[in-house]
């Protein structure tokens, strides 16, 4: 009997214990163990999808679920081990806390083993359609040889790009939705359930609220409706600009009903996402001086190479680390033509401290000198929280990610940076016509992009949490297109068997898009506080406007950027975005400061209803205007004085 208890004891001592290692005990596992075994098993699941998504076959294919299948016993015996248990407020060290919080869900590793095998195969193959995706040229009425089927990039992209032939648009723009999303219809159902029992088991209700979880914010849906209805009006009145030259372009073929809805298929880009090759078409002042970033890159015969060249170089000259690494082979930053690739862009971290990698199918041309910084944006991000432990690796909320490079490609596609590297023409004239010009410009890029990206994940936020049906899948993604973009379908797809949001790279690949939402916001908010910092921009007499700031060789700028990117996520993003801006708070003030002078040539108040927050300001929302004012007082003294 005495025995007996000494064996329950013991068994009760080793429960204790694995039930509830000491805090100390577990810091030490966190920073040791844990550390290199999450970062070699990060480093491997990262190995295999990028051998998948530059070579898809069927071997990398189940190479990508093996890896997988592995990853996910590792995490689950330390989950089970040694974060199951921990009671988070009872955590002291904040550092440690916020860790456990994320190292506490287990992600999709909480599957069962079949399910997780579904899942990752679902994924890889709505990848392989999306990216694999061919359609017969126009003119041969939908069917023709294998061999003769053109792809997304750089083909139909380009037939969309030049707007030659209204019809040819509208056939490209179909036969795309019907090779890529529709292919994936039935996928997608396998991958919302399960998807939705990742979130269930880590104690969401669906998965859109799981996704959500990563912006660390209350009332996230309100804020972002908010701000859309912020920068709506600015919206409109462009989409209005759009759709009177779209009129006069293609006449009668564009048919446009009192509800004032256009065609998505005439926007220069598959999901009118960038209006951005319509720029020549929406000038408002055809006579002033135009910059064309296309025409100078193309007649100074730039490569791919010297396009991403270019790009470090403004990084470098901030400061930051060069990142000639991530362009440098194995680097994959042409399309091969030997293979099948995923040619969307992205940036990849290996979690070995070194191997940054980019990968893109590049084509010379303005739109992907931009992605280009994008680009390094992430990769720059990756470096500078490299030496972070492995749970605070990651932006500090997923736009963050996202608006880095797009900030560094505000100040360079500024007139002034762009005469600095000599992309603008020999004769360019600055004058007040050409600055809306330029804004114009910039708005196709950025304003145009802000219905799309608010409403896929609503639409997918609908579809998980189950307010919207299978059957009205495909229409309630067009009652959103409607609704936000005020784009409609341009032909009938009533058919529920349709599902055009897979006609869209990160439905089909599993990778949320809110972020880039955000990241619109986001990066106007950081290009104001690194002009600021610069001294390119003075905030009190708002000179030179905006938009006219360029931060290169900043080394004040670089510093401001280093400080708050090197954080990563060790802290609340309200944190580093106040130590970055002087305001906690995700906010479209700056957007609509850069783009005050297009809101009034639209015939619109512009930005004054903003309140704006800088570096340095207090909470209560006084700001640099108090410097100013001391400054100016002494100014005046000093000139009665003398
Ligand atoms: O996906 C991207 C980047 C890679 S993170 C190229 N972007 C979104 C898109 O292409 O839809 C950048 C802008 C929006
Ligand atoms: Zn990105």
């Amino acid at each position: 009997m005495g025995r007996h208890i000494y064996i329950i004891f013991l068994a009760c001592l080793t429960l204790a214990h694995a039930a509830a290692p000491t805090e100390e005990e577990l810091s030490k596992f966190i920073e040791g163990d844990y550390e290199k075994k999450a970062s070699a098993a990060c480093t491997k699941s990262s190995v295999a999808a990028w051998n998948y998504a530059t070579d898809i076959n069927d071997e990398n294919a189940k190479t990508i679920t093996e890896v997988a299948l592995e990853t996910a016993q590792f995490e689950k015996s330390v989950y089970d081990k040694w974060f199951k248990d921990v009671s988070l407020p009872d955590v002291k060290d904040a550092s440690v806390r916020r860790m456990l919080k994320d190292l506490k869900q287990q992600g999709s590793a909480a599957l069962e083993e079949a399910d997780l095998k579904t899942l990752t195969e679902t994924i890889s193959k709505m990848e392989k359609i999306y990216s694999t995706a061919k359609i017969c040229p126009y003119g041969t009425s939908g069917t023709c040889d294998e061999a003769d089927k053109i792809p997304l990039t750089p083909d139909i992209e380009d037939i969309l790009a030049k707007m030659e032939d209204y019809d040819e648009l509208q056939y490209v723009w179909d036969e795309w939705h019907k090779a890529s999303g529709k292919k994936m219809r039935g996928d997608y159902s396998t991958y919302v359930e399960l998807s939705n029992k990742v979130a269930k088991l880590n104690e969401f209700d669906d998965a859109g609220e799981y996704w959500r979880d990563s912006f660390e914010t209350d009332k996230f849906q309100e804020k972002l409706d908010t701000i859309w209805e912020q920068v709506t009006p600015l919206y409109k009145a462009l989409h209005n600009h759009t759709s009177i030259k779209l009129k006069e372009r293609f006449e009668d073929k564009l048919a446009v009903g009192e509800d004032g809805l256009l065609p998505a298929h005439v926007f220069g880009n598959m999901w009118a996402q960038t209006w951005i090759n319509l720029d020549s078409l929406l000038k408002p002042y055809p006579e002033a001086s135009n910059v064309d970033i296309t025409v100078e890159l193309k007649k100074q015969g730039y490569t791919v190479v010297k396009m991403f060249e270019t790009a470090n170089e403004f990084y470098t000259s901030l400061g930051l680390s060069s990142n000639e690494v991530s362009y440098k082979p194995p680097s994959m930053i042409e399309k091969p033509d030997n293979k099948e690739v995923t040619c969307h862009a992205s940036a990849w971290d290996f979690c070995d401290k070194k191997t940054f990698l980019i990968k893109m199918c590049t084509v010379v041309n303005q739109e992907d000198f931009v992605t280009v910084h994008h680009e390094m944006g992430h990769i720059q991000y990756y470096i500078l929280y490299k030496d972070q432990p492995i749970a605070f690796r990651d932006g500090a909320n997923p736009g963050f990610h996202e608006a880095v490079g797009d900030t560094i490609a505000l100040s360079v596609q500024s007139i002034a940076h762009l005469k600095e590297i000599k992309l603008l023409p020999a004769d360019y004239k600055d004058s007040e016509e050409a600055s809306i010009n330029t804004l114009m410009s910039m708005a196709l890029e950025k304003i145009a992009f802000l219905p799309f990206g608010l409403l896929i994940d609503k639409w997918r936020w609908d579809v998980f949490a189950g307010t919207t049906k299978e059957e009205d899948w495909n229409k309630h993604w067009w009652e959103l297109r409607e609704k936000y973009q005020l784009i409609k379908s341009p032909v009938e797809h009533k058919d529920p068997d349709f599902f055009d949001p897979g006609a869209k790279y990160h439905v089909a690949a599993d990778s949320q898009y809110i972020s880039y939402f955000v990241s619109h916001i986001l990066q106007f908010q950081f290009y104001r506080s690194l002009c600021i910092a610069a001294k390119q921009y003075d905030p009190v007499t708002k000179s030179p406007p905006l938009h006219k700031c360029d931060f290169y060789k900043s080394e004040e700028a670089g510093k401001l950027l280093t400080e708050a990117l090197s954080l990563g996520k060790s802290k609340p993003w309200p944190e580093v975005l106040k130590k970055f801006t002087g305001t906690d708070e995700l906010d479209a003030c700056a957007l609509l400061e850069y783009f005050n002078p297009l809101a009034k040539y639209f015939g619109m108040p512009g930005d004054a209803e903003c309140k704006y927050t800088n570096p340095g300001d207090t909470d209560d929302g006084a700001n640099v205007a108090v410097p100013s004012l001391l400054f100016l007082t002494i100014g005046v003294i000093l000139h009665y004085m003398y």
